[in-house]
């Protein structure tokens, strides 16, 4: 037997231990250890029962997940669990598996194998594949349902939430919460002698086909609307429903075809990328390995607005004390009073108690000078978007924060080193782009200006998990990699209204492919106003490709800013619900007379090869610059900050999935027709070739 999986003795008791650190996942050699283990249990006589566990923080996480990769380009030979668990299953002697941590995934099926279920309180289970676009491969849509029923099973692995284990003995998948040593506890569990029961022959909770069929339209009736454009949802719920007319075995082959068709597929390919990428992009390249992040212990806000507020509520909700500055009692008044409300909707909702709100809310602490800010590990400006003003604020920073604090700006385009040049210290200045409203959106991008000391930049990213988000590095580039990407997207939108289309047309081709919004209803989100501001600063600063005219000038000189005024791109009921406005339609045709712009009609594809092909090739550029370190960093921000969909991948991944020789063909055909703005990125014509980005 490898390492990877132990074994020991406590009395009669076989225990095998898991050992494949850091969260003991499947990996080639621990499922036939475990089955080695349980094998040779029923030849040994001294022995009556097994007990499995894992060691370290948790039992088994299921499949490993890289794996996954090697096995659809060939590398790797299928998986071979289903085989490993009905050995596990057979085995004549009672298998108890002990969780703790999470039995997530193969974890969970491998749990299931066994003849029943113990855990500690804290444990989680889960069948969470659907998030990697797969469905459970190793009889998770077999056994589940038989354990805890078709609705239960359904919904675990529809939606892939793992559920705690006080609800997992209500449903039947635990059989006994441990409370103390799980080991010993298990161990006693074995010793009470339970009977072998296997979970493959339990039918109590299966159903008839028609109670199945009418559980499957339900639930994938409410993954089309929720989970929109995914697959493996809807084939998780196929699988489970037809364990209503499958035996065990012919379910197992029939979940295995499913799982088959999902993992050679592009989802999963592209969901598999970003669970990768979300943990790459904490490791910078060219960071010595040496450099620590500072502890965060106490914050600072300059700015009590609705980007203020919400960074002060991402520091209290990690617990950490923060310092909230505004300039007058009124918007110091204010903005306590929007905390305090978003915290009661929280509560309302039952996702905090009240005591919990009480205590984030104890941690933020108001005022008006600078008081407190010389204990502050971090000071956070979030100070309205201007330039002069941040300048000011931060020569107050550097007169009040204490040596070595790190000082970071808030802001979604403005320099971070003229920013700096405010202070005498520009080594600990950077920018933190949270991303609205703070304290839900994921998304946080760390902006490095030319003079950020590695630690300083170490402590950002590290503040990004503090704050459970994920933080992306940047360089200092206007609008960083987001809202730089986002301007030629959004520059092709209009262009395409300008040309033709209907405003509706254009956001619809985007959000049925898959985006969150449109990106002309982000601009009615955003502010018209704000989007006019940021483009007058991009033509100042001489950006490229931006037009001195647009059509969205002719919303803002009307005072059409979006949905805060009732009207932008679209017309907005009192509840902010959106219609198509047909002044837009009259308006966009009045002035693409006036500008001699010839009309015509657009497909949905050619929609979206405009405006995704831009994005993908300012994201090229991005990365000819350095400003994004590697394709995955944008892909990244993409998903968790723009409603791009992960099972796309982001828009560097969507491009390979295409075919970087078709985006650059394409984009030379537009570049033909429409001129500069569609040169394709040096960076896209070097990558073409090999179908993979060059960087
Ligand atoms: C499956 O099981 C299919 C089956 O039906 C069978 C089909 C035949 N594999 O997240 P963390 C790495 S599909 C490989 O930072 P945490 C992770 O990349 C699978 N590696 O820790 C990271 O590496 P690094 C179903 C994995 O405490 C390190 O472990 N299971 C796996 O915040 C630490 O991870 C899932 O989808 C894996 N399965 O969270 C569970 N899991 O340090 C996926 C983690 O080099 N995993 N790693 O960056 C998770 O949700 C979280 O990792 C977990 C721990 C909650 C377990």
């Amino acid at each position: 037997m490898s390492d990877l999986v132990t074994t020991s003795r406590q009395g009669s008791v076989l225990v095998v231990t898991i050992n494949n650190p850091p969260v003991n996942a499947l990996s080639p050699g621990v499922p036939e250890g475990i089955a080695a283990g349980v094998r040779s249990a029923a030849s040994d006589e001294g022995i009556h029962a097994v007990v499995v566990i894992g060691a370290g923080r948790t039992f088994i996480a299921g499949a490993d997940i890289r794996e996954f990769g090697r096995i659809v380009s060939g590398e790797a030979p299928p998986l071979n669990l289903n085989e490993i668990l009905s050995e596990i299953e057979n085995s004549p002697k009672p298998v108890i598996m002990a969780i703790h941590g999470t039995a997530l995934g193969g974890g969970l099926e491998t749990a299931m194998a066994g003849h029943y279920r113990v855990a500690v309180a804290s444990a989680k289970v889960g069948q969470p594949e659907v998030k990697l676009g797969l469905i459970p491969g190793a009889g998770g849509t077999q056994r589940l349902p038989r354990l805890a029923g078709i609705e239960t099973a359904m919904q675990m692995c529809a939606f892939g939430e793992p559920v705690s284990a006080a609800e997992a003995l209500a449903s039947g998948i635990v059989d006994r919460l441990i409370e103390g040593d799980l080991l010993t506890g298990a161990v006693a569990f074995a010793n009470e002698h339970p009977p072998v029961r296997r979970t493959r022959d339990l039918s109590g909770k299966l159903l008839g086909a028609v109670a199945a069929e009418s559980l499957k339209s339900l639930f994938q009736d409410s993954c089309r609307k929720k989970l929109k454009g995914q697959t493996a949802p809807l084939a998780a719920v196929e699988a489970i429903a037809a364990t209503a007319r499958l035996d065990f075995d012919a379910g197992i082959k029939y979940e295995a075809t499913l799982f088959n068709e999902c993992l050679f597929g592009t989802q999963s390919k592209a969901l598999i990328h970003v669970f990768f990428g979300e943990r790459a992009v904490a490791r910078i390249p060219g960071l010595p390995k040496e450099v620590q992040p500072l502890p965060l212990r106490r914050a600072a806000v300059v700015g009590a607005g609705t980007m203020g507020g919400g960074i002060a509520m991402c520091f209290a909700n990690a617990g950490i004390p923060v310092v909230l500055k505004e300039t007058t009692q009124g918007a110091l008044d204010h903005g306590l009073a929007s905390i305090r409300r978003n915290y009661e909707t929280s509560v309302k909702r039952g996702r905090l108690t009240a005591e919990a709100a009480a205590q984030r809310l104890d941690l933020i602490k108001p005022v008006l000078r600078y008081e407190g800010f010389d204990e502050a590990d971090i000071v956070v400006e979030a100070v309205f978007e201007e330039l002069a003003l941040k300048k000011h604020v931060f020569s107050d920073l550097d007169a009040v924060a204490r040596d070595g604090a790190i000082l970071a700006t808030n802001t979604s385009t403005l320099d971070i080193d003229e920013i700096a040049s405010a202070t005498k210290r520009p080594e600990w200045v950077l920018g933190t782009h949270f991303f609205s409203p703070a304290n839900v959106m994921r998304l946080l991008e760390v902006v490095r200006g030319k003079a950020t000391s590695p630690t300083a930049i170490a402590t950002a990213m590290e503040l990004g998990k503090t704050l459970k988000k994920v933080g992306v590095l940047s360089g200092n580039a206007f609008g960083f990699i987001g809202n730089r990407m986002f301007g030629p997207y959004r520059h092709e939108a209009i262009r395409l209204v300008e040309e033709g289309a209907s405003v509706s047309q254009v956001d619809q081709a985007l959000t049925d492919w898959g985006m969150a919004m449109g990106p002309l209803a982000v601009g009615d989100l955003a502010g018209v106003d704000v989007a006019w501001r940021v483009r007058q600063e991009a033509i100042r600063l001489g950006i490229p490709h931006i037009e001195a005219s647009s059509f969205e000038d002719e919303l803002f000189v009307r005072g059409r800013y979006g949905q805060k005024s009732g009207a932008g791109w679209y017309l907005y009921d009192e509840n902010r619900k959106a219609s198509p406005d047909p002044e837009v339609e009259r308006l966009v045709r009045e002035y693409a007379a006036c500008q001699g712009i010839p009309q015509r009609t657009f497909s949905h594809t050619e929609i979206l090869e405009r405006t995704l092909f831009a994005l993908i090739n300012e994201g090229a550029r991005l990365l000819e610059e350095g400003i994004a370190l590697r394709p995955v960093d944008i892909d990244i921000v993409y998903v968790n900050g723009y409603g791009f969909p992960a099972w796309r991948g982001g828009p560097m991944h969507y491009a390979e999935t295409l075919g970087l020789q078709r985006v650059t063909d394409r984009m030379r055909a537009l570049y033909d027709e429409f001129g500069p703005f569609w040169k394709p990125a040096a960076l896209l014509e070097q990558s073409a070739k090999a179908g993979r980005w060059n960087s």
